[in-house]
């Protein structure tokens, strides 16, 4: 498998994560995207993946995009440490932590996001950053109550052992503190993000552990 990557990028990170729970080789094939302007934009990486995202997963031939549908075909293909509940309740608890994250956070804090904020609607690169905290404490503060309130979370967000949500938390608060976001509000996020970070998988799907970290 080749996984077309950028060692920061969030969605990359939750593939990695699943990938490397599973024990599953790949090869990474970075696509940098601030270099020239973001050589994902480019004709090159759009053959690839005609939305110029990252992440893009090649299975002998088949790209499959969006980090969420790569993260449950792994899960199908390959069973072993499973990434998702047996139970039809559970999965939905699941995906919807993980949906918490990657459509009512991610979406709005994405890098063409951000350029189109400073760069087409004149926002400064104070008001930029005000945006940017402001969805991750909105979204941060509904995933805590989530979490918190109830009896399903439990070492990790679903049970004691990691699903897709903590493939898709953790790298989300790797990004927050970026812009050094207080995470102390978010308890039971920090304990999670915690005990995932302490698991080999989690390390070495980190940022700084990628071929081309900066
Ligand atoms: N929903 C997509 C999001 C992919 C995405 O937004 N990737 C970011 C990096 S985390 C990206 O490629 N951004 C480039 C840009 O915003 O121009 C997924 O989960 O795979």
């Amino acid at each position: 498998m080749k996984l077309y990557d950028y060692f920061r990028s969030s969605a990359a990170y939750r593939v990695r994560i699943g990938l490397r729970l599973k024990g599953l080789d790949y090869t990474s094939v970075p696509v940098h995207l601030v270099k020239e302007g973001g050589l994902h934009l480019k004709p090159e990486y759009r053959a690839v993946n005609p939305s110029a995202l990252v992440p893009a997963l090649d299975d002998n031939g088949s790209v499959i995009t969006q980090s969420l549908a790569i993260l449950e075909y792994l899960d199908e293909m390959h069973p072993m440490v499973p990434l998702m509940p047996r139970d039809a309740l559970g999965r939905a608890r699941v995906r919807s932590l993980a949906l918490m994250v990657a459509c009512d956070i991610h979406p709005i804090d994405n890098l063409r996001v951000l350029r189109y904020l400073v760069k087409e609607a004149g926002l400064t690169e104070e008001a930029k950053n005000a945006w940017y905290v402001h969805w991750v404490q909105e979204g941060f503060a509904a995933l805590e109550a989530h979490l918190a309130g109830s009896s399903d979370t439990g070492r990790f967000c679903h049970g004691d052992a990691p699903t897709i949500a903590d493939c898709v938390l953790v790298p989300q608060v790797f990004n927050s503190a970026r812009f050094s976001i207080d995470l102390a509000p978010y308890p039971t996020i920090m304990r999670i993000d915690a005990a995932c970070r302490a698991l080999p998988a989690f390390i070495a799907a980190h940022p700084s552990q990628q071929p081309d970290a900066e």
